[in-house]
């Protein structure tokens, strides 16, 4: 026995008609939706992991480039992040400063150069030192809006707040001049009584150097004879990993491990200028504010 449907046999022509209207309205409504979520990227079409731009998991370098690339003005020179160096923690912002900056630094401190000092772990007050023969000027935090907009920048670069910022120190090292190896966080409890201890260093280097003057850190691990810069580098310079001063670019290590445990292969140095002259300047960050 054959069951027949209430309407027996098919439905009847207006109800099918009806039906397909229904059917046609919802897949104009659900294309329009998926249009929409695809246009305010609400969801995206994965793409091949092959493309440009794609980068791998962990790949710091790649990212930072990435990032950083869009902040790129028209017509500057090419901005990113290189990681050099896991022991100590270091990296280098390529072109962190415009030659507008650098020069801004330069012309603020040339009037107000004094002998470098160093710092007295007891009394906290600044003394002669042979250790440490440039010239240098403090300037103070936020002193004008060209630094303000630096200290912001390095306030992005190191996820630290400007307010941890000691004040800009700018230093000249004409030939022969240094900054023996030494470590830029304290021993003493005086010199942390402000913002504590140092955290990291970002030291901006404002010109080239012909020969020498490059930041060498003797303590650090990895084999540094094979970086392609090594024959340029002065004896000083293979003495450890050593970045050459090019204007413009940034430094950045760090003093203290993730842990908050300090880190002894943080220790660095300026190596002697052999030819032309070196102006850089640093920023110490601290691990608390630092009031100035
Ligand atoms: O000039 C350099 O390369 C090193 C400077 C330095 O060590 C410092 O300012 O703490």
């Amino acid at each position: 026995m054959v069951v027949k449907g209430r309407y027996g046999r098919g439905m009847p022509r207006k109800m099918a008609s009806s039906y397909s209207t229904i059917a046609f309205v919802m897949l104009i409504m659900f294309s329009f939706l998926f249009l929409s979520l695809l246009v305010f990227g609400i969801f995206f079409i994965p793409s091949s992991g092959s493309s440009k731009g794609v980068s791998k998991a962990n790949d710091l370098t790649s990212i930072a480039h990435n990032v950083l690339n869009k902040f790129n003005d028209k017509g500057r020179r090419d901005q990113w992040v290189e990681l050099l160096s896991w022991e100590p923690r270091a990296s280098v912002y390529h072109n962190f400063l415009s030659k507008e900056e650098c020069e801004h630094l330069i012309n603020l401190a040339k009037p107000n150069m004094v002998k470098s000092t160093v710092v007295d772990s007891s009394t906290g007050k600044s003394m002669d030192s042979r250790v440490r023969t440039s010239y240098g000027t403090f300037l103070a935090r936020g002193g004008d809006e060209i630094i303000k907009n630096i200290e912001k920048k390095i306030a992005d670069f190191t996820f630290i707040p400007v307010e941890h910022g000691e004040g800009l120190q700018v230093l000249h090292y004409e030939v022969g001049q240094k900054y023996e190896p030494h470590n830029d966080y304290f021993n003493d409890e005086f010199n942390t009584k402000n913002g504590g201890q140092r955290i990291a260093t970002v030291l901006m280097y404002l010109s080239d150097v012909e020969e020498g003057g490059e930041t060498v850190f003797p303590n650090a691990k990895g084999n540094f004879s094979s970086l392609p810069y090594w024959d340029q580098l002065s004896e000083c310079g293979k003495g450890g990993f050593s970045v050459k001063p090019k204007m413009g670019d940034a430094l950045l290590f760090w003093s203290m491990n993730p842990d908050a445990s300090l880190d002894p292969s943080s220790l660095h140095g300026g190596c002697p200028v052999i030819r032309g002259n070196k102006w850089s300047s640093t920023k110490w960050l601290r691990v608390h504010e630092y009031k100035v």
